[in-house]
């Protein structure tokens, strides 16, 4: 069965920008998952720690027959791959970030993967990229991202530059 996940991505290290394209195409050639719209990019501030620099997040739906730990493994070798370094400390600056937000309409909670993500509801940097590619999106409890969205602030969060907008596959 074939399933839509919505996976947030970051990064603010080692240019962001050719880091999330990569890791696109590095999405784009997982097995039995194909990619199907990513958001625009865009460049918030940091949460948590102030002193690093701005992060690019975006968000992309994939639909996949993986697993949810299986697509877990693919998308940590790819944060590895792209020079990921686990040690840094927490909210601290990363290279490539894979968050897995919604996979489809499970609720899961494992050693290893907590989905719903447990603090989406509360980031800015997911929210209004979710909002710019699923409007009408509902979450597993029912909750619906447009009343989420009304209770979280932009927080300087802008379009990364002028010529990235929604891509669809
Ligand atoms: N894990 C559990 N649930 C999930 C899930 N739904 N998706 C486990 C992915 N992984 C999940 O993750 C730690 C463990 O979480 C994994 O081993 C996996 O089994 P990690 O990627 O190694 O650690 P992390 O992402 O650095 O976690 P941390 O430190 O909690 O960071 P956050 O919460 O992801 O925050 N500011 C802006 N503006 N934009 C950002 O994207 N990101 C962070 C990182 C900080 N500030 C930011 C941003
Ligand atoms: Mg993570």
């Amino acid at each position: 069965m074939m399933e839509l996940v919505f996976l947030a991505l970051g990064s603010n290290l080692a240019d962001p920008l050719q880091q999330v394209d990569i890791a696109l195409l590095a999405l784009g050639r997982l097995p039995q998952t194909s990619l199907v719209v990513c958001s625009s990019y865009y460049r918030s501030r940091p949460m948590g720690p102030k002193n690093q620099p701005d992060y690019l997040n975006a968000v992309v739906v994939l639909k996949t027959a993986l697993a949810p730990e299986e697509l877990l493994a693919h998308t940590q070798l790819i944060e590895l791959k792209q020079g990921r370094d686990r040690q840094k400390p927490r909210f601290g600056p990363r290279t490539l970030d894979l968050d897995i937000l919604l996979f489809g309409n499970r609720m899961i909670v494992t050693s290893r993967l907590t989905v719903p993500h447990y603090d989406m509801h509360n980031r800015e940097f997911m929210l209004y990229p979710l909002e710019e590619i699923a409007p009408n999106l509902r979450f597993p409890d029912g909750t619906l991202l447009v009343n989420l969205l009304r209770n979280i602030a932009r927080n300087g969060l802008i379009f990364w530059d002028k010529t990235h907008r929604v891509r669809y596959w």
